[in-house]
């Protein structure tokens, strides 16, 4: 039978600088669900990328005296740097001054403009002439020009534009009888009531202030709107072509889902569908617009200076304690916080002391008593059978939580069971049972049915911790990747070492405070 296909993506990051940890997080809550999709079975695509054109990256090059191609390289291959050292698996990673992308986007805005949705008009708005810049009346600072106070006047320019306002009815009835597409559902309603109810106005779809962008097709002087030129790269790179759809294509679209940050909904969820609806193609089947990452409760900002990087984080803590404490920390729909303090502690609760301990003491235990090969000896006592269902269960307990995209809550369930896994070895004492010399049995059993609690684990926090589950299951020298409970394994050969070492919290502070100096 064919696989089942899952096509997801992330949003395309904005090569203006380097990725901070927020945007860092994206990928990994991505790869989480991507690795989770794939190890179900799913025949899986997943991209991500750079989002490269734009005045702002025009402005960035010239500042910086190179081309904007030069700095966006650079920025680009820093971002595909980063989600490697997270280590993501994507199986894509696209730009959108990729010139097959370029091309395809120009025959989209065409095809929309012989279709009708794409006309040409006039953009009004309030101007300054010497940053050659359009302002809304909101933008202005004591009525004047927020970048360099200069007066404004108000100005026409040609522009064109795409006929959003058409799509609006068929938007809010397609939302409202589609209630998994934007989720979390609080996003819905804000989408439905805040924007698209009020009235969706026709959207400038080009500019000529600057040349930073994918060139008009019919009338050169226009570059596309950066958002159009973007949102198409879901398309572009699956081999969407408005002269004809490949099979790739046709294999693919419509996405799955789009993890996006809750900044962008809009472009996702407004924007996107009438495009999409445009050319004549399905919608996504689901938007996931994630909430932030904060740092010491505040916004995370470049210019603020309170940026965080993933790279040094994982030079300080490890690949898997950054991805554990992202994916674990940040709830579905409300924003989390990262502290580095707040991190040594998760590090060392839950990783070091809840699973990096009972990993240890459980196969020091069997290599101690057993000399390291331990069977199923089946001296079952009801104690074991809490654990054992626990263990049985978590393969569904997961698959509810990941469905719903509560990742955070669904590795939860792990760490549930690795604790009743530790109250367990508090239950059977097998310390006191290695003293008797008739309870030998019934001592391999309770190790026995710690190790598998053990390998199952593993196997469902793959997706998540890969390194360390690839570690544990060497530790265990065992390849049986069952996610349920195996009454017929053969543990030999262990080696017990230390997955996470605790962390000194003082010394570390102290070693983050003068690597900042
Ligand atoms: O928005 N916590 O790019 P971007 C979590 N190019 N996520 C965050 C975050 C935070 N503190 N800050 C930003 C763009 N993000 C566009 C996307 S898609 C066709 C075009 C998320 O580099 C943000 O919400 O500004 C977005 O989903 C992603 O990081 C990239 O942001």
């Amino acid at each position: 039978m064919d696989k089942k296909k899952y096509y997801i993506t992330t949003a395309i990051a904005y090569t203006s600088g380097k990725p901070h940890i927020g945007n860092t997080y994206e990928i990994v809550l991505a790869d989480a669900i991507a690795r989770y999709k794939r190890q179900k079975g799913y025949d899986v695509y997943f991209q991500t990328g750079t989002d490269e054109h734009g005045e702002k990256i025009e402005l960035k090059a010239k500042e910086k005296g190179i081309t904007p191609k030069e700095f966006v390289d650079n920025v680009a291959t820093e971002i595909k740097r980063i989600w490697d050292v997270m280590n993501t698996s994507y199986d894509k990673f696209v730009r959108t001054t990729d010139p097959h992308h370029e091309k395809i986007v120009q025959k989209i805005f065409d095809k929309m403009y012989d279709n009708g949705d794409i006309y040409k008009g006039e953009y009004k708005g309030l101007y300054c002439t010497p940053c050659e810049s359009f302002w809304t009346e909101s933008q202005l600072v004591d009525g004047k020009c927020p970048d360099c106070g200069r007066e404004v006047e108000e100005k026409k320019e040609e522009a064109y534009f795409f006929r959003l306002s058409k799509y609006q009815d068929k938007l809010v009835d397609y939302i409202e009888n589609h209630p998994e597409f934007i989720q979390p559902e609080s996003r819905k309603n804000e989408m439905l009531n805040n924007f698209i109810k009020p009235g969706l106005q026709d959207l400038c779809v080009s500019r000529t202030s600057f040349d930073w962008g994918v060139t008009v097709d019919i009338d050169p002087k226009h570059v596309v709107y950066v958002w159009l030129d973007a949102l198409t790269n879901y398309i572009t790179n699956i081999g969407y072509d408005p002269e004809g759809l490949s099979d790739d294509f046709k294999k693919w679209w419509p996405a799955d889902l789009h993890v996006i940050g809750k900044d962008i909904v809009r472009f996702h969820t407004i924007y996107w569908p009438c495009f999409l609806w445009s050319l004549g193609l399905e919608l996504p089947k689901k938007v996931f617009g994630h909430p932030w990452l904060l740092t010491n409760n505040d916004k995370i900002g470049k210019s603020r200076g309170n940026a965080i990087y993933a790279d040094d984080l994982v030079d300080l803590f490890g690949v898997d304690a950054v991805r554990y404490y992202v994916l674990h920390e940040i709830p579905y729909a409300n924003d989390g916080n990262l502290t580095y303090e707040l991190l040594i502690e998760r590090t060392n609760t839950d990783l070091a002391n809840t699973l990096g301990n009972l990993v240890n003491r459980t196969i020091s235990m069997a290599n101690k008593y057993f000399d390291g090969v331990v069977t199923n000896k089946n001296v079952n006592e009801s104690v074991d059978d809490e654990l054992i269902l626990m263990v049985n269960n978590l393969d569904k307990r997961l698959e509810d939580k990941m469905d719903k995209l509560e990742i955070g809550s669904a590795i939860e369930e792990i760490f549930e069971v690795l604790r009743r896994s530790n109250k367990y070895i508090d239950e059977t004492t097998p310390w006191s049972l290695a003293k008797e010399s008739d309870k030998k049995d019934r001592l391999e059993t309770v190790l026995y049915n710690l190790l598998e609690s053990i390998r199952v684990c593993a196997y469902h926090l793959r997706p998540f911790l890969t390194k360390t589950s690839d570690e544990i299951f060497k530790q265990l020298n065992i390849k049986d990747e069952k996610e349920t409970f195996n009454p017929n394994n053969i543990y030999k050969d262990m080696k017990p070492e230390v997955l996470f070492a605790r962390i000194d919290k003082e010394k570390k502070l102290k070693e983050i405070e003068d690597q900042v100096k």
